[in-house]
């Protein structure tokens, strides 16, 4: 039996809000203690972790002068080398501040959208003296909850303005950082800007660097938009934009859930981690999850625990559908490879002299062959709950 034991090289890594996570929601006060960052990275060490992931307050309070952040920045550096734990990814927070009630990239306001880009250009020289790869930008406050209070042709101008300073900034530093964009489809705004991983692919081809940017999908955050998050990851893999993801669990269209990994839609969950284990992604597999509120500091950490056992339990589901042969004969009785074809090899000339293709075509022959999915589905079912 596997042990599914965690370890570097599986590069899970984890948000130092997500294991901080207080336990504060709309509806009820704390529920935990604050958690210190340097504890996060030994506890998170210790579970097998490869890496942690921050925003820049929470790691820094807001307001910190500077000897007070760089003794603050010193001793989270301190833990990171004592335990090899890196850091991926940072991202900025935009969105706790009252200041940020309208946006920040996008807020009406001027002043506020340049205070958003300074905020968060001090947090992208962080992240590169940290050694992160990439950086994340979660637009939750872009958005609005009526139709006149934005103008969204004019705020997405706004949005690319912003994206297009910040790749000056970092080409003209050098840094070897690109950007993740992370799309929700709302909350904490009614409605938010660039809500699902395909509004988001075509935006960032209307950047002046297309190449820095590519997006981090969340599973519930697709979710939260009724849509399937393996075929919204398959298809950020194939425009060659998946920049980093974030891991979670959702129930259905709902309150972003946040769950461990493994919890809510676990089919779906079998088919993000068949995907990314043969894609392949080479990026973290990071988790954005909220242990829930009931939890105390023990629950936290079998919550983070579950989300990396999780995925590597389905990974071996995964990798043991993949390995059977009655897959293989299923995936080939439902013509798969078929489908690998190009269907005009024979160029456009090809296909409009082959009468075989139209005009002594076959339909009604063609339109009873059955596509024998149900079978595959079993299998993948099957090995899924653990019955083969
Ligand atoms: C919130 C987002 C957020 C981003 C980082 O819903 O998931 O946590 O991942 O700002
Ligand atoms: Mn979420
Ligand atoms: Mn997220």
């Amino acid at each position: 039996m596997h042990e599914f034991v965690p370890t570097p090289e599986h590069r899970f890594t984890f948000g130092l809000w997500t294991v901080g996570w207080e336990g504060r929601d709309p509806f009820g006060d704390a529920t935990r203690a604050p958690l210190d960052p340097v504890e996060a990275v030994h506890r998170l060490a210790d579970l097998g972790a490869f890496g942690v992931t921050f925003h820049d307050d929470d790691l820094l309070p807001p307001d910190s002068g500077d000897a007070d952040r760089r003794a603050r920045v010193d001793r989270f550096r301190k833990a990171l080398d004592a335990t090899g734990l890196t850091v991926p990814m940072a991202t900025t927070n935009l969105f706790t501040h009252p200041v940020f009630k309208d946006g920040a990239f996008t807020a009406n306001d001027r002043d506020v959208r340049r205070y958003a880009l300074r905020k968060t250009i001090r947090n992208v020289d962080l992240a590169a003296e940290l050694g992160a790869g990439v950086y994340v930008a979660w637009g939750g406050r872009e958005g609005a909850e009526s139709g006149a209070a934005k103008d969204v042709r004019v705020a997405l101008d706004r949005m690319k303005e912003a994206f297009d300073l910040l790749a000056q900034y970092v080409t003209e530093q050098g840094y070897d950082i690109r950007f993740a964009i992370e799309p929700k489809p709302n909350e904490p705004r009614g409605d938010i800007l660039l809500p699902t991983v395909g509004h988001a692919l075509a935006f960032i081809e209307r950047l002046e660097r297309p190449d820095l940017f590519g997006v981090n999908p969340e599973t519930g955050h697709e979710q939260m938009a009724g849509l399937n998050f393996p075929h919204g990851i398959a298809q950020a893999l194939w425009a060659g934009k998946l920049f980093h993801i974030d891991l979670n669990g959702q129930s259905g269209i709902k309150y972003d859930q946040d769950l461990r990994f493994g919890a809510g839609d676990l089919r779906q969950a079998f088919w993000l981690v068949d995907l990314l284990e043969s894609a392949p992604y080479t990026g973290p597999r990071h988790f954005d999850f909220k242990p829930p509120r009931t939890e105390d500091a023990d629950g936290v950490w079998a919550s983070a625990a579950g989300c990396m056992r999780n995925y590597l339990i389905l990974k071996e589901r995964a990798a043991a559908f993949r390995a059977d042969p009655e897959v293989r004969a299923a995936l080939a009785a439902s013509r798969l490879g078929e489908l690998a074809l190009p269907t005009a090899a024979d160029g456009l000339r090809g296909l409009l002299a082959d009468r075989s293709c139209y005009e002594e075509f076959d339909r009604e022959a063609a339109a009873t062959r059955g596509m024998a999915f149900e079978h595959l589905d079993q299998l993948a079912l099957d090995h899924l709950l653990g019955a083969r």
